[in-house]
């Protein structure tokens, strides 16, 4: 039985997943969404977005609860330490910061970007959520430091989850970087792991 991850050809978040089943050494298969996804697709996940997990019986959306159960199913795994309470907040905390905070702002700011009417691309609610972008980028500058990895002496799920959703800001939202932040995605993406990663998204 194969874990399979559907994702969209350049969807971002799937390939979390696919960097984490490369770290943990885990098979899985890259299955493609079509844009706008079929009614075969939206049977399996109503809401249409990715990625979106099938392992088996199990199916699950919502990027990093699947990294979570990833881990939890498959670990005990590097990428989410248990031995220290404080390291293993640190990662549950920057884990679900990369999605419910800097990834979710990036999301609703993208659709104005490609979505609204002109006059409102950049109303009251657009300016304040670049700029609470901003205060994201920061904090996560402000929690790399002058370390290689978010958390510990290691690469753990927060790394992998905060690089991808820096990733969707550069790239899809044009966001500029501290030179920290930028030196740490091209450290973490010139690992072995992310670049299988990537050729899988690009299927
Ligand atoms: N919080 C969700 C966000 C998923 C999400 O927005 N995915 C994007 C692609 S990376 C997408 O499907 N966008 C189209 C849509 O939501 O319809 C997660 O982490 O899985």
């Amino acid at each position: 039985m194969t874990i399979k991850i559907w994702n969209f050809p350049r969807g971002a978040r799937g390939v979390r997943l696919f960097w984490q089943c490369e770290e943990m050494g885990l098979p899985y298969e890259a299955a493609a969404v079509t844009f706008p996804p079929s009614d075969a697709y939206r049977a399996l996940n109503p809401l249409g977005n990715v990625p979106y997990l099938e392992d088996g019986d199990v199916k699950i959306g919502e990027s990093v609860a699947i990294m979570l159960y990833l881990a939890e199913r498959y670990g005990p795994t590097p990428l989410l330490p248990k031995e220290d309470p404080a390291r293993l907040a640190r990662v549950l905390h920057l884990t679900v910061f990369s999605e419910a905070s800097l990834g979710a702002f990036v999301n609703t700011l993208l659709m104005a970007k490609f979505g609204a009417p002109e006059a409102d691309k950049q109303n009251w609610s657009a300016r304040a959520q670049d700029g609470r972008i901003d205060q994201f980028v920061g904090f996560a500058a402000a929690q790399l430091g002058g370390n290689a990895y978010l958390a510990g002496p290691s690469l753990t799920l927060a790394d992998i989850a905060i690089s991808t959703s820096l990733a969707v800001a550069t790239g899809a939202l044009g966001k500029v970087l501290p030179a920290s932040l930028v030196a740490y995605q091209e450290r973490l993406q010139a690992l072995p792991t992310y670049q299988r990663a990537k050729e899988k998204q690009q299927r």
